[in-house]
């Protein structure tokens, strides 16, 4: 058997298909990448899914025969399929409107308490449950996340990974199967929702057709399907005391669990208790991200000549500390847009000066980004009792050297930075460990602690000056 595994990734900034070989180590290359962005059509912001399978034929072409498949995306978006599996409508992206005011009246007639009793989930506006709730449903036989409507298309087999379906809000965290009381309770016909897989089952071979377009065939295999649980599963920790950070479009700053918190207090800070692999709880909460800073790029580059993100990163570095910090979860950063002028309206509503150059915005999201980790890490620690030692950054963001300075700095514990491609680690591991390659959780992690280059941030700077940023913001 080869020792070839591909990893189809859809991140919000790209698309890729990945290989890892795990004959000598673990090593990974990029066969084929391409870009997701959101498609907006009217008033409505869309997956290009369709563009997006085809783009995963051409990778797994490139890719070559593995031993198995694993998909994995964002979490909570999903397509609708008839009785004969086609498509119904195309997904939605989760940064569309939609879903506006729907979380609210949800909480109205079932109560916050309940909900969060049943699904242990953080409310966010965009949760598939409010999707749903906002979407029209008729004509529909099967609700399919994303990497299982991909999964779905490459083999004909119907099914919800677990780790995903927790993001949905109708997963019973208890239990983790589906909340039928709950679905019934909101109107939700419960016939949409397929079979839970766990990370590693079986999702089954390759359609024939899928065979013959790539020129070869394996099987697809469930995975940490959520983005967020492959990341998790291969932060390169060693021992229970660690937070993380999975630092992307979105922050996921949290702790790994046992079981889930679902204290009062625990509901009030909207933490999250998602599944993670192996029956653990990722408790977290989302943070906005480097989003923030892609979007003032975005605006950027559409204005003038386009900014080169290093030169700015080494002005910002540069640029007087905290001369304007945000709380970088305003709901009004979510959309898409222009993200400057946004950033310099939550300054003058909280009398600070906006910024005045480029690298002055960045200096104040990487400030404040790290004010949100600080918060979330220690309110993870607080709400669950746990000590944490060390804060692991992984994804892309553990690139950016000053992101991890301020993280170490604000949060005032050593920040180990890597590996940037957790996501991809994750999701080929749980297929490793399927084959019978690597024994479990804690092996995986050391496999990439001891194959991948890590670097270590040691807190520095004033405490004090993190202190007063943090009660100016929240
Ligand atoms: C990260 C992520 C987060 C989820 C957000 C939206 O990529 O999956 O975990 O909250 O995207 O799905």
């Amino acid at each position: 058997m080869s020792r070839r595994f591909a990893a189809v990734d859809l991140g919000a900034s790209s698309g890729r298909v990945m290989l890892a070989d795990l004959s000598g180590g673990l090593s990974l290359t990029e066969a084929h990448r391409f870009p997701n962005g959101p498609v907006r059509v009217a008033d409505r912001l869309y997956w290009d899914v369709l563009g997006l399978y085809r783009e995963i034929l051409t990778g797994l072409r490139a890719a070559g025969p593995v031993s198995s498949i694993g998909v994995d995306s964002w979490a909570v978006d999903y397509a609708l399929l008839d009785g004969s599996g086609a498509m119904l409508g195309n997904p939605v992206h989760y940064r569309d409107d939609r879903t506006r005011g729907v979380a609210e009246q949800v909480a109205g007639a079932v109560g916050a308490e309940t909900l969060y009793d049943v699904s242990g989930l953080q409310v966010l506006p965009f949760n598939t449950i409010y999707q749903l709730l906002a979407d029209r449903l008729d004509g529909a036989a099967t609700m399919l996340l994303i990497p299982d409507l991909i999964g779905y298309w490459l083999t004909g087999e119907l099914g919800a990974e677990v780790t995903n379906a927790s993001t949905t809000g109708l997963l019973d965290v208890r239990t983790r199967s589906w909340a039928l009381p709950l679905i019934k309770q909101l109107g939700l016909p419960s016939g949409i929702f397929p079979p839970l897989r766990q990370p590693g089952d079986a999702v089954g071979g390759l359609r024939r057709d899928v065979a013959a377009e790539i020129g070869w065939s394996a099987p697809v295999r469930a995975v940490g399907s959520h983005d967020t649980a492959s990341a998790v599963a291969a932060v390169p920790a060693s021992g229970p005391s660690f937070a993380y950070v999975s630092c992307g479009t979105w922050s996921l700053a949290g702790i790994e669990l046992p079981e889930p918190v679902l204290t009062p207090e625990s509901r009030a800070a909207n933490f999250t208790n998602e599944a993670g692999v192996d029956g653990t709880v990722r408790y977290l909460r989302n943070v906005m991200g480097l989003w923030l800073l892609q979007e003032c790029l975005r605006a950027w580059s559409a204005t003038g000549p386009g900014s080169d993100l290093r030169e700015l990163l080494a002005a910002a570095a540069g640029e007087r500390p905290f001369a304007a910090v945000v709380n970088p979860d305003e709901p009004a950063f979510l959309p898409p847009g222009d993200m400057p002028a946004r950033i310099a309206a939550e300054c003058r509503r909280t009398g600070q000066r906006p910024p005045s150059s480029p690298a002055a915005y960045v200096r104040c999201v990487l400030e404040s980004l790290a004010l949100g980790h600080r918060l979330a890490v220690r309110q993870a620690m607080e709400l669950s009792g746990r000590d944490v030692e060390v804060v692991h950054l992984v994804g892309g963001g553990s690139r950016n050297e000053l992101l991890c300075q301020f993280t170490a700095d604000a949060c005032g514990l050593p920040v180990v930075a890597g590996p940037a491609e957790a996501t991809t680690f994750g999701n080929v591991l749980v297929q490793a460990r399927a084959a019978g390659l690597v024994s479990g959780l804690e092996e995986m992690r050391s496999l990439v602690a001891t194959s991948q280059p890590l670097r270590r941030y040691e807190p520095s700077g004033d405490p004090r000056a993190w202190d007063e940023a943090a009660a100016r913001v929240f």
